[in-house]
C-alpha cells in the first residue's frame, strides 16, 4: 500500500489544481470518496473541485453538506485555466465510466489519476492506486489520510463511513475485514451516528421508487432451481412510475435474501441511457470474467458492462453467459 500512496505522492507534487471525479450513477462509496478526499486536496494546499457526470441521488444529499457536488454538463462550468488541471477518478478503474465529465475532460486535462477498489483491464491506466482487497474506496482514502497524518473533520468522517457502510452492505460483504471494523470505530469517535447513517440511505427512498422496484421484481424469471434470478429495469418501468433510476439498480441485491440464490442478474436502461448489464454472484461463481471480456469491470462477485445492444438482445446474451455457471 505504501508503495502505491508513493505513487500518489508524487503525482500530488506534479500539479496544483485538481478536479476529482466519480463513476456515472454515483453510489454512497464514489461520493464519499470524493467528499473526503477534496478534503484531503484543500489541506495539502491544492485547489480542487468535484465534477460528476450525474446528480448526487437523493439518499445521498445528507453526505454533500457544503454543496460541493457539482454536475458537470459543459465545459462553461469549468475554471478559466482548466488547461492547468489534472484529475482524479475514484470508484471506478474505467475513466470512460465517468461519463461527462470523461467526454468533457479528458482531452483537456493534464493527466489522470485513479484511485479504486476494482478488479479490471487495468491495461488503460498507467496511473493508479488500486488495492482490489479494500472494502470501498473510502477505506483508502482513509488509509491516505493517515499516511498524510491530516485531520478527519467531521462532514469527511461521516462521508467516508456512509461510502464504507454502503459499499460493505452495512459490513456484510466478503471484504469487510477488522481493519474495516477498526476505521468505523474511528470515525464513530471523531462524531458520527451509525443511526443517522442508517436512516438517511437505506429508509429515505421515495415511494415512486418502491413502486419501480416492484416493477423490476414483476419481471423476475427464476432459473436452474431458484440458483438464480434475472429480472429488467426498464426506461418504460422508469416513466410510467416516475422512481429513481439509482434507486431501481439496488433490486439486483434483492434476490439474495432468498436461500440457494447464487447469481442475480439485471440489465437494465435509463430514459435516454445506456444499456448496462450488472450481475451479482455469490461464492466462485467469477462474474468479473465475463464483465472484463465485454469491456466492463469489477469484482468476483458483482461486475458489469455496457453492450453495444437493446435491452432485450443485452438480456439474452448476459443470460447465455451466466447459464454457463449452472450447467
Ligand atoms: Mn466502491
Amino acid at each position: 500500500m505504501n508503495k502505491a500512496i508513493r505513487k500518489l505522492e508524487n503525482f500530488l507534487g506534479k500539479y496544483d489544481k485538481f478536479i476529482v471525479s466519480t463513476h456515472e450513477s454515483p453510489d454512497a462509496d464514489g461520493l464519499g470518496a470524493e467528499i473526503a478526499f477534496l478534503d484531503l486536496l484543500k489541506q495539502l494546499g491544492k485547489e480542487a473541485y468535484i465534477f460528476n457526470s450525474d446528480p448526487t441521488p437523493e439518499i445521498c444529499k445528507f453526505m454533500d453538506m457544503d454543496n460541493e457536488i457539482n454536475i458537470l454538463k459543459d465545459k462553461e462550468q469549468l475554471p478559466d485555466d482548466i488547461d492547468d488541471f489534472a484529475q482524479f477518478v475514484l470508484d471506478t478503474n474505467d475513466y470512460d465510466n465517468t461519463g461527462t465529465s470523461y467526454k468533457i475532460l479528458h482531452t483537456i486535462v493534464r493527466e489522470t489519476f485513479i484511485i479504486d477498489h476494482h478488479e479490471g483491464d487495468l491495461s488503460k491506466v498507467d496511473q493508479n492506486l488500486i488495492k482490489a482487497d479494500a472494502s470501498s474506496a473510502c477505506e483508502i482514502i482513509y488509509d491516505i489520510f493517515q499516511y498524510f497524518g491530516k485531520e478527519l473533520s467531521f462532514k469527511t468522517a461521516q462521508a467516508l463511513y456512509a461510502g464504507i457502510v454502503f459499499d460493505t452492505g452495512s459490513f456484510k460483504y466478503p471484504k469487510t475485514t477488522s481493519e474495516t471494523f477498526s476505521i468505523a470505530a474511528h470515525l464513530l469517535e471523531l462524531g458520527v451516528v451509525p443511526f443517522k447513517v442508517f436512516e438517511n440511505l437505506f429508509e429515505s427512498n421515495s415511494l415512486s421508487s418502491f413502486q419501480l422496484k416492484n416493477k423490476i421484481l414483476s419481471s423476475m424469471e427464476v432459473l436452474f432451481d431458484g440458483q438464480m434470478i434475472a429480472m429488467k429495469l426498464t426506461p418504460e418501468m422508469v416513466k410510467s412510475t416516475d422512481g429513481s433510476f439509482s434507486e431501481g439498480e439496488s433490486t439486483i441485491n434483492m434476490p439474495f435474501t432468498v436461500k440457494g440464490v447464487r447469481a442475480s442478474l439485471l440489465v437494465k436502461q435509463d430514459v435516454e441511457g445506456p444499456v448496462k448489464v450488472s450481475m451479482r454472484t455469490k461464492g466462485d461463481l467469477n462474474v468479473a470474467e465475463i464483465a472484463i471480456k465485454n469491456g466492463g469491470g469489477g469484482h468476483k462477485n458483482a461486475a458489469g458492462f455496457k453492450p453495444k445492444a437493446t435491452l432485450d438482445e443485452a438480456y439474452e446474451m448476459a443470460m447465455n453467459e451466466m447459464k454457463k455457471f449452472f450447467i
